[in-house]
């Protein structure tokens, strides 16, 4: 069984994404069905062990009690959800807290990010994205929970999902959720419309070469394997340098909005920094619990491959000092 990311949710259940361990097109149909742990979300409870299993089962969690089904499932229908990012919400209003958004790679044609939901059917292996791959399966899986938002492989062929912004650094960014593409090396970001309730995807784009000034920069490597948060919010992306699962080695960056880091003002000619990121984040700190911060990080030196866990995901307290310099990314969004 292989788990593609790791998280605790506000729940403090621990959340875990299993790819449907088949070969090309879940030929077995295990993320449909229910009796299997692959292809699913579970959710265990880690802080309560009966004698009998090494986990508790949450009494809330979707199908406990119902024949044939195992009771750790919280949703089904995914194929690999390849990272995921918790919300930990708008530092005024609360606003998405708790929420959880994944990246769930597609077999061949579209590519899928899905809001998570108690006991939700995302499709798999009926649909891919929003269009069905097995025909004769289509019709006879019940309601289907749509992707916030599915891209097909002519803008990229795996996601790679990433965090909401949260930081104090770059306002501008907050509640974004941060995602890119590890064959493309695209970057977008979604945001949740408040008043129609449409996920809205827009592709980042690099800051100009006016802006990036050293030690800012905006190229990166492309093949973007990974995101991750650190304990005040600020988001990082991991790249390699080509798009091969068995790198041993890559390049963490920071993602900043250039036009919050350092604006330019010409009637006096000096650089100076719009907000205050210090208070932000005294305000902040009091909100957060450290421990539960959920951050993805790359794993330097390991072998392997990308799809046998080469990059674990660990629940740390995170330093932003391990960023080296030279690495920072910075984006023109607007
Ligand atoms: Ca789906």
């Amino acid at each position: 069984m292989k788990i593609f990311s790791i998280l605790f949710g506000d729940d403090n259940y621990l959340y875990l994404f299993v790819g449907d361990g088949g070969a090309a097109g879940d030929p077995e149909n295990r993320s449909q069905n229910r009796s299997l742990l692959l292809g699913k979300v579970l959710r265990i409870d880690v802080d309560r062990q009966p004698r009998w299993s090494p986990y508790g089962i949450p009494p809330d969690n979707p199908f406990v009690d119902q024949d044939e089904i195992r009771p750790e499932i919280y949703a089904y229908g995914v194929r690999n959800m390849w990272r995921c990012g918790k919300d930990r919400g708008d530092s005024v209003t609360g606003e998405g807290k708790g929420r959880i958004v994944c990246g769930d790679v597609g077999q061949s044609a579209f590519e899928e990010l899905d809001l998570l939901k108690k006991g939700a059917n995302y499709g798999w292996n009926a649909l891919e994205g929003m269009s069905c791959f097995r025909t004769e399966l289509c019709d006879t899986i019940g309601p289907v929970e749509d992707p916030i938002h599915n891209y097909p492989h002519s803008m990229g062929k795996s996601v790679t999902g990433g965090h909401f912004y949260r930081g104090c650094n770059s306002p501008n960014l907050n509640g974004f959720y941060i995602y890119g593409d590890f064959m493309s090396g695209k970057l977008w970001r979604l945001m949740e419309n408040r008043i129609t309730q449409e996920w809205e995807n827009v592709e980042l784009q690099m800051c100009t070469s006016s802006m990036c000034r050293p030690p800012l920069q905006s190229t990166y490597e492309t093949s973007i394997i990974s995101f991750g948060e650190d304990e005040d919010g600020e988001v990082y992306m991991v790249s390699t340098s080509k798009a091969s699962s068995a790198l041993p080695y890559g390049k963490v960056y920071r993602i900043v909005d250039p036009a919050r880091s350092v604006c330019f003002d010409e009637k006096v000619n000096v650089f100076f920094r719009r907000g205050n990121p210090d208070n932000c984040r005294s305000a902040r700190h009091g909100m957060y619990d450290t421990h539960r911060v959920n951050t993805t990080l790359y794993r330097h030196g390991t072998s392997g491959g990308q799809h046998s866990g080469m990059f674990a995901a660990l629940s740390l307290h995170v330093q932003s000092s391990i960023v080296a310099m030279g690495t920072l990314l910075l984006f023109a969004l607007f």
